[in-house]
């Protein structure tokens, strides 16, 4: 046996723990990132579910101006023109309608866990 296979071992014995708990403490504050398409009028998908503290990018592919306004008030993309994304926080647990603010009939729902 040379030495250099003997010092990969003892490396990697040394890293695994550390390893470890840099994927620990990852996991404990991982805040998963969601899409949505605004797209002909309409958001894609309609209704996600997510975990509290999520956040969710809303892409307007159309011409026309668009909003994801939460009918709770707990987020509001603000007005996306064409082309825009806005990225908003779900920080409350619970089902939170939303809708287009120029497009009321544009409806989801996002339900936060
Ligand atoms: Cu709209």
């Amino acid at each position: 046996m040379t030495d250099i296979p003997r010092r990969t071992a003892i490396a990697t014995i040394l890293a695994a723990p550390l390893a470890l708990s840099v994927s620990r403490a990852r996991a404990a504050s991982h805040a998963a990132a969601h899409e949505v398409m605004i797209q002909g009028f309409a958001f894609s998908p309609a209704e996600l579910e997510v975990a509290a503290g999520d956040t969710v990018s809303f892409t307007n592919a159309d011409n026309a101006p668009h909003t994801a306004t939460a009918m709770d008030g707990s987020f509001d993309t603000g007005r996306l023109n064409g082309g825009e994304s806005g990225t908003i926080t779900v920080a409350e647990a619970g089902t939170h309608e939303f809708k287009c603010n120029f497009h009321p009939a544009m409806r989801g729902t996002i339900t936060a866990t």
